[in-house]
């Protein structure tokens, strides 16, 4: 119904809704725009300089501009309370619980997304800053704590199960960044101090998506939607949606390649 506006090709089950939403909301500054325009075009013939050389102090007396406010102002009060925050409220209290979810960590930084997978615990590792080695561990995770064994990190590459909620638990080391991914209609700022969840399920594979594009490099993007410095426009990280059996065969094989016992230690 949307395909008008032109948007991205849509990747996730709750996209429809922020699109239909998008739409009304064009549909609507349309008609205040046609009919905003038409006014003014229609007060500069009706009241030019030639046909009034005095003012009128009286000004109008019917009340249809009146009317077509109070018009205008219901619309707004509809599109706010009947769409906007409706969809909010759903994005954001009605979280989908952790045991039916994937929950992946991903922390921005000066200019990449760190992504940090509990492994097959469930638990994330500690972290701790005294770790922290921007080449070899930009997360400070420490490998000797028994619930960081089998966690997996990546850089700027986001791999996710179809079909599955998805829980990303956003974080920021240095400035406020954003993590946007137009497929998905998700776009939230990431900012140090805070951890913000954000969730969505993408329901159509990275294979899928080069199918129905044409387009055999297709790529899901992160696109970080905050000037966040020098390097913001190198700033993406790419995210790969697979089936189950797909990713569940990437991650075992991360956890078997990362847990392995470190050379340098
Ligand atoms: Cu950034």
């Amino acid at each position: 119904m949307t395909e008008w506006l032109g948007l991205p090709a849509l990747a996730t089950a709750h996209g429809g809704q922020i699109d239909d939403m998008i739409g009304w909301v064009h549909v609507f500054m349309l008609i205040l725009f046609v009919g905003w325009g038409g006014f003014f075009a229609y007060c500069l013939v009706r009241f030019r300089a030639s046909r009034h050389p005095v003012a009128n102090y009286t000004g109008v007396k019917g009340h249809a501009s009146s009317y077509s406010e109070i018009g205008v102002a219901v619309v707004e009060a509809i599109l706010l309370f009947g769409f906007a925050i409706p969809l909010w409220a759903a994005r954001v209290d009605r979280m989908p619980s952790e045991s039916e979810s994937l929950v992946v960590q991903v922390t921005g930084e000066q200019f990449a997304w760190n992504v940090h997978y509990a492994g097959p615990d469930g638990v994330f590792g500690r972290t701790d800053l005294k770790l922290l080695d921007l080449q070899s561990n930009p997360l400070g995770l420490d490998r000797s704590d028994p619930a960081a064994m089998d966690d997996v990190t990546t850089l700027n590459q986001l791999y996710l199960p179809v079909n599955k909620p998805i829980i990303v638990r956003l974080r920021s080391k240095d400035v406020i960044h954003a993590f946007g991914v137009p497929e998905f209609r998700v776009k939230q700022d990431a900012i140090p101090g805070l951890t913000i969840p954000i969730w969505f399920v993408p329901n159509v594979t990275t294979a899928e998506m080069r199918t129905r594009t044409g387009n055999a490099e297709f790529q899901y993007e992160i696109a970080c939607a905050q000037l966040c410095g020098m390097g913001h426009y190198r700033m993406r990280g790419f995210v790969t949606v697979e089936t189950a059996e797909d990713f569940q065969k990437w991650l075992d094989e991360r956890v078997k390649e990362q847990s392995a016992p470190d050379p340098v230690r």
